[in-house]
């Protein structure tokens, strides 16, 4: 018979499976042991900038267990106020050159002397594995670089947990004195929206269009965006970009206007991420953007809300996670069975459970 854990037939002997589930066991204690360290001693390294600390750090924040949030709301809580990065939001259907931007955007950035980390809100990422993951070989002069931090989505079921936790870990990278943390994530219309709560900025990547229609952007998408950048402006493409991206000022001249941008903006401008060009140009525009939003008592507002909406989103969080707890997962089930008999009324067996959570 294979063995049940790692399937081989020829490691088959009888303590083979105890072996693997040893080391499993071992593997995970030290895991719980880089978890369970010193805070203290985690917080003054992380603000060194240590990138190691800096991973184990959002290794905690992750981590679902009662005890690791806990920990984590210490940690979050000894961190310096004052620091603050750029926070750059950036969404993009796949293929339009998120990493590929993000490579050499990111190089640009360090190369300019300034500390780069790159996130990610990915709701696909319990099943892919991550979008930065699979990717980590097309930013390979990125992540080799000492000024830059690349993490990987975290896995969970659903966004609003990935959201949580990304939203943590940049407040870990801006602990860590990184300039500019930028946050992707895949254009599928919901994830967005969750970055847009934790950005200053928003990017969104298009490439240029085959036809003359505007790519079926999800309106409320255009809407977010602070600035448009129409990728791929190289070669026999750049042609097709340049209609692309005037098609897309248009479009923007078109819309409402926001109260926190500046004349022009949002904006729609061309880059090619592959041959590196346009972006400085894109750059320069984001930290004007950015400036007039300082300037104008913008940029506190959007934090103040963004950080109430957090607030919010942490009470609602704790409040269902009570759900999941063993004692309560019974009683709903025992309350389930007798609504499912008749026996009670839903609203009735509704107020009962509540009033068990209240216990
Ligand atoms: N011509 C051209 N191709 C690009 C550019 N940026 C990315 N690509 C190509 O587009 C494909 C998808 O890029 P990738 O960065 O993986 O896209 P992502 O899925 O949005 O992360 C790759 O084959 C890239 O080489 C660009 O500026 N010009
Ligand atoms: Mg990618």
């Amino acid at each position: 018979m294979p063995c049940l854990i790692c399937q081989s037939v020829a490691e088959a002997k009888p303590n083979h499976t105890l072996d693997i589930l040893g080391a499993l066991q071992d593997n995970l204690c030290k895991r719980q042991k880089v978890i369970t360290m010193d805070l203290d001693d985690l917080a003054s390294r992380l603000m060194t900038g240590e990138r190691r600390a800096l991973a184990r750090a959002i290794t905690l924040v992750e981590s679902t267990r009662a005890d690791h949030r806990a920990q984590t709301a210490a940690l979050l809580g000894k961190l310096p106020k004052d620091r603050q990065a750029l926070r750059i939001g950036l969404s993009g259907t796949p293929g339009v050159g998120k990493s590929t931007f993000i490579e050499s955007f990111g190089m640009m950035l360090t190369a300019q002397g300034l500390r780069v980390a790159v996130l990610a809100v990915d709701p696909s990422s319990s099943r892919s594995g991550g979008s930065i993951l699979g990717d980590k070989t097309r930013m390979d002069r990125l992540s080799r670089d000492p000024n830059a931090f690349i993490r990987p989505s975290p896995s969970q079921t659903h966004l609003g947990g990935v959201a949580r936790r990304t939203c943590e870990a940049v407040a870990l990278c801006e602990g860590a004195g990184f300039d500019v943390v930028l946050i992707e994530t895949v254009g599928v219309g919901q994830s967005e929206t969750v970055v847009a709560q934790m950005a200053h900025l928003f990017l969104l990547l298009l490439a240029p269009a085959g036809g003359d229609e505007l790519q079926g952007v999800k309106r409320g998408i255009m809407e977010m965006a602070d600035v448009i950048l129409v990728n791929k402006a190289d070669g026999d493409l750049k042609h097709a970009a340049m209609r692309t991206c005037a098609d897309y000022s248009g479009a923007l001249r078109l819309m409402r206007k926001r109260p926190q941008d500046p004349d022009g903006f949002p904006k729609a401008t061309t880059v090619s991420a592959l041959e590196e060009d346009g972006l400085q140009a894109a750059w320069e525009t984001l930290k004007e953007l950015n400036t007039w939003r300082v300037e104008n008592g913008f940029f506190d507002t959007t934090r103040a809300t963004q950080a109430q909406y957090w607030f919010e989103q942490d009470v609602r969080a704790a409040l269902l996670s009570q759900l999941d707890q063993p004692q309560m997962r019974t009683t709903m089930q025992e309350l389930g069975q007798q609504v499912a008999t008749g026996e009670l009324d839903p609203a009735v067996a509704a107020t009962q459970m509540l009033a068990a959570l209240r216990d």
